[in-house]
């Protein structure tokens, strides 16, 4: 097996169907995985463990989405030297702006990198692009995939002129 480079984590399996998106950026770059729910509320330990044995076990990159409350991406980067992207998980109320505050105002010292809230998609890509500048063939492939994005707009546009 394939050691994994990113650890995607939630706080719930009820975010899954947000964090599901990063996965499916990361599988379109064959780059290998791991999931898991670790609460910063429900399983402090379990969460500092984690994010403590992280680095040694091979990871290069953490995406930790949560919602609410949402202090396991900041949690996680305080107890690791890797880079850690967060996740805005909208929930029922305040549509997802308490989750991004929860995760974008980090104290100096104790970076996460948030994207916008329900951006799983951007948290994959932007891992890829992490990895990928310390691998030439996954800059390639990142490279390719920007090229494609332009190839769909410049289609779209051709589209609607005609
Ligand atoms: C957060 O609480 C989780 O990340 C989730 O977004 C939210 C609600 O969790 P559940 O009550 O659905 O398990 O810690």
């Amino acid at each position: 097996m394939t050691t994994p480079a990113v650890g995607l984590i939630m706080g719930s399996d009820s975010d899954w169907p947000v964090l599901e998106a990063a996965a499916t950026a990361l599988d379109e770059f064959d780059v290998p995985y791991e999931v898991g729910v670790y609460s910063a509320h429900r399983t402090p330990q379990r969460m500092l463990d984690y994010a403590r044995s992280a680095a040694e076990r091979g990871l290069r990159v953490i995406i930790a989405g949560a919602g609410g409350a949402a202090h396991l991406p900041g949690m996680v980067a305080a107890a690791t030297p890797l880079p850690v992207i967060g996740v805005p998980v909208p929930l029922k109320h305040l549509d997802g702006l308490d989750s991004l505050l929860s995760i974008v105002q980090m104290p100096a010292g104790v970076p996460v990198a948030t994207v916008s809230v329900g951006g799983a998609r951007n948290a994959g890509l932007l891992a890829v692009r992490m990895l990928a500048a310390s691998d030439a063939a996954l800059r390639e492939r990142m490279e390719r995939f920007q090229a494609d994005l332009e190839a769909l707009v410049l289609d779209k546009d051709a589209a609607l002129r005609q």
